[in-house]
């Protein structure tokens, strides 16, 4: 960060989750720049313990003040499956196993939460989370967002996210962890 401008690096390997953040983060001035950061995580059953580890290894390759992020899926009849092996289960199972799994369950409750790690220098690293309750759908529907998006309608919605990414953008875990961390952000200018 330099001067009266903000600028924070996000690692991630995900494009998407970036053009997220900088539509979040752009609202309240805040510059973000992607580092390309292809990492293999920590096995943990906590997010935030998976994101510090992420962002202290991302601050040694980039050098500047970093954030990343794990996000998960936490669906409640299936005791929290896939939360922190959300990556792992896409790519095993995809969201026709997950539907799968769901068959003739009633109860479709689900939510997402997000763990962002800021490390801004050696010393320093703090988290910030974001959490978006909701439900299954009993179909996947719409083509916006990524992941297991055509899947989630927020609670007090219809649409999914993968059928409005406006939503998303409004309501969503990683927009919840987004501004928290803009606070903290800002309120060092
Ligand atoms: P990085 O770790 O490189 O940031 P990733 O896509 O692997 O990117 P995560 O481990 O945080 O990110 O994501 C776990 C899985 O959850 C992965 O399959 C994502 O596609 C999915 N996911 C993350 N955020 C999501 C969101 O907002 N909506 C839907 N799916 C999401």
């Amino acid at each position: 960060m330099q001067g009266d401008s903000l600028e924070v690096y996000f690692a991630t390997s995900n494009k998407h989750k970036v053009e997220e953040a900088k539509k979040v983060l752009g609202t309240v001035g805040i510059t973000v720049k992607h580092f390309p950061f292809v990492h293999r995580e920590i096995r943990s059953d906590s997010l935030e313990e998976i994101a510090r580890e992420a962002a202290t290894a991302a601050f040694k390759q980039c050098r500047q003040p970093v954030f990343v992020e794990d996000t998960g899926l936490f669906i409640d009849s299936l005791n929290g499956f896939p939360g922190t092996f959300s990556a792992w289960t896409l790519k095993k199972i995809g969201l026709e196993g997950i539907l799968k799994l769901m068959q003739g369950v009633n109860n479709r409750s689900a939510y997402f939460e997000t763990y962002i790690a800021y490390k801004r220098d050696t010393s320093h690293i703090s988290t910030f989370s974001g959490k978006c309750s909701g439900q299954i759908s009993l179909e996947g529907r719409g083509s916006e967002g990524f992941g297991y998006d055509p899947l989630f309608v927020p609670d007090g919605h219809d649409q999914t996210f993968a059928e409005s990414i406006t939503l998303k953008n409004k309501l969503s875990h990683r927009y919840k962890s987004l501004l928290e961390f803009s606070k903290t952000l800002t309120s060092r200018r």
